[in-house]
C-alpha cells in the first residue's frame, strides 16, 4: 500500500464537549447507549467517496482546485488503486463505520460496456482486499448513470432504448458488486430521469420506461439473494428541469403505480428536500408516516445560493427535528447517515475534509441525543397525545375504524348537538420547548 495523503493523521477519538482540541469527536460517542443500542448503531455514519476522494473543487465558472494524485496521467487501474488506498486510510483517520460509493468513483471509465464492467471487478476485488484489512463496511453501492454524455436524455428514460440496456447492464453489475462488497442498500438517484423540456417528451412512454427498470431491479435483487434494501433518492430539479422522483410523495406514487411499495423505500437527502420546497424533516415525517423510510444523505444547503450545494450540516435546530422524526419513523435500519457533503472550492487541505466529517459527525450526535432525550422525557410528545386525544375515544374510534357512513356520521352529530370550540396549537410554548432542550449543556 502506498503512503496517502491522510496516512499522517491520527484517528479521531471521542473526547466529550469539554475537550478544546480540534480533531476529536465531542458528541459522537460511538459506543453510548441511547434507546437501547449504541449511538453508531443509530446513526451508521458513511462517508461519500465521489464528494472526498473524486470531487476536485471545479465549479461552473472554474476547474480544479483540490490537488489529487490519483487524477494524474497514467495506468487507471493503478491510480484507482491509489485513490482506493487513500480512501480506507480516511476511513481510518474519521472512524466511521461505513463508505457509499458510485461505480465510477471506484473505477475508471473504460472505452466500451464490457470493459467498464471489467474495471469495476477488478476495483471490487481490491476494496473487498481493502476490507479485509480495514473495518470500514459498505453502506450502499450506486451506478453514475448521469455523467456520461449517452446518458444526457435519461438512463432508464432515455428515448433510445440502447441506453435502457447499458443501464440496465451496468445496474445489475453495480448490485451484483454491492452485494459481493456486503454492501446494506443498492440506491437509484435519478440524476437525469426527467426532462428539460417538455416540448421534446412522452412523459408517459418515460414512465412505463422507469417503471419497468425498477421492477427489474427488485426482480434481480431477489435472484441473487441479495439482502439489502433498494432505495430511490428523491430530488425535484437538478440537472434537470424536472425530476420525476421530484420527492418522497411523488416517488410513493410512483412505487404504488408499479405495485413497488412494498420493495422500495427511500434515501432522503437535506439539499434535496430544501430543493423540493420541503425541510428535511418534512420528508422524513412523509416517509415514516407512508412506511418507506430506508436512509439518509447528510447535508445542507445554502438558503442564498438555492441550488444543490451539497454543503456539511451545521444548523442544530433543523438536524434535530430531522432525527427526532427519524427515531419515531422507527430508525434507519440498514439504512445510516450518509455524508453526501463535498468541502468548499477552498478547502483544499487534506486536512479540510477531516474536519467536515467531524463537524458533521458531532451536529448529528448531538441531534440525536437531544431528540432522543426530548421523546425520552415525555413533555413534547404528551404534547401532541393530548391535541389528538379526542380520537382514541367514543364514536372517533368507529369513524377511523371505517364502520360508521357519513350519513351515520351526520345522524350522531345532529342527535349529540356537537359544537366544537377552536383549542391552541401552542405553537410558541413547543417552540420554547424545543430551544430549551437543543440549545441545553446537559445532553
Ligand atoms: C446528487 C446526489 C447523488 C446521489 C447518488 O444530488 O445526491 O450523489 O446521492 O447518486
Ligand atoms: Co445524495
Amino acid at each position: 500500500m502506498s503512503e496517502t495523503v491522510f496516512s499522517n493523521f491520527d484517528t479521531v477519538k471521542f473526547e466529550g464537549p469539554t475537550s478544546d482540541k480540534a480533531l476529536v469527536y465531542q458528541y459522537y460517542d460511538a459506543d453510548r447507549v441511547v434507546l437501547g443500542k449504541p449511538l453508531k448503531e443509530h446513526l451508521r455514519f458513511s462517508v461519500a467517496y465521489w464528494h472526498s476522494l473524486v470531487m476536485n473543487g471545479t465549479d461552473p465558472f472554474g476547474g480544479p482546485t483540490i490537488d489529487r494524485p490519483w487524477m494524474k496521467a497514467g495506468d487507471p487501474i493503478a491510480l484507482a488503486k491509489l485513490k482506493a488506498d487513500a480512501a480506507f486510510e480516511l476511513f481510518r483517520v474519521l472512524d466511521l463505520p461505513f463508505y457509499c460509493f458510485h461505480d465510477m468513483d471506484m473505477a475508471p471509465t473504460g472505452e466500451c460496456l464490457a470493459e467498464n464492467l471489467r474495471n469495476l471487478h477488478t476495483m471490487a476485488e481490491y476494496m473487498a482486499e481493502k476490507m479485509q484489512i480495514y473495518s470500514t463496511q459498505l453502506l450502499w453501492g450506486t451506478a453514475n448513470l448521469f455523467s456520461h454524455p449517452r446518458f444526457m436524455a435519461g438512463a432508464s428514460t432515455n428515448p433510445d432504448p440502447e441506453v435502457f440496456a447499458w443501464s440496465a447492464a451496468t445496474v445489475k453489475n453495480c448490485m451484483d458488486v454491492t452485494k459481493q462488497l456486503g454492501g446494506s442498500n443498492y440506491v437509484l438517484w435519478g440524476g437525469r430521469e426527467g426532462y428539460e423540456t417538455l416540448l421534446n417528451t412522452n412523459m408517459h412512454q418515460e414512465l412505463e420506461q422507469m417503471g419497468r427498470f425498477l421492477s427489474l431491479v427488485v426482480e434481480y435483487k431477489h435472484k441473487i439473494g441479495f439482502d439489502g434494501q433498494i432505495l430511490i433518492e428523491p430530488k425535484p430539479k437538478e440537472p434537470t428541469s424536472h425530476q420525476y422522483d421530484f420527492d418522497t410523495a411523488t416517488v410513493y406514487a410512483f412505487l404504488k403505480r408499479f405495485g413497488l411499495e412494498g420493495e422500495v423505500r427511500v434515501n432522503l437527502e437535506a439539499n434535496h428536500a430544501t430543493l423540493a420546497g420541503h425541510s428535511f424533516e418534512h420528508e422524513i415525517a412523509t416517509a415514516g408516516a407512508l412506511g418507506i423510510l430506508g436512509s439518509l444523505d447528510i447535508n445542507r444547503g445554502d438558503a442564498l445560493l438555492g441550488w444543490d450545494t451539497d454543503q456539511f450540516p451545521n444548523d442544530l435546530w433543523t438536524m434535530t427535528m430531522a432525527m427526532y422524526h427519524m427515531i419515531k419513523a422507527g430508525g434507519l435500519g440498514k439504512g445510516g447517515c450518509n455524508f453526501d457533503a463535498k468541502v468548499r472550492r477552498q478547502s483544499f487541505d487534506p486536512e479540510d475534509v477531516i474536519h467536515a466529517h467531524v463537524g458533521g459527525a458531532d451536529l448529528c450526535a448531538r441531534a440525536f441525543l437531544t431528540a432522543a432525550k426530548l421523546i425520552d422525557e415525555g413533555k413534547y410528545d404528551a404534547i401532541l397525545i393530548e391535541r389528538y386525544a379526542g380520537w382514541k375515544t367514543g364514536s372517533a374510534v368507529d369513524v377511523l375504524a371505517g364502520k360508521l357512513s357519513l350519513e351515520k356520521i351526520e345522524e350522531m352529530a345532529l342527535e349529540n348537538k356537537i359544537n366544537p370550540q377552536p383549542k391552541s396549537g401552542k405553537q410558541e410554548q413547543i417552540e420554547n420547548l424545543l430551544a430549551r432542550a437543543i440549545y441545553s449543556e446537559k445532553i
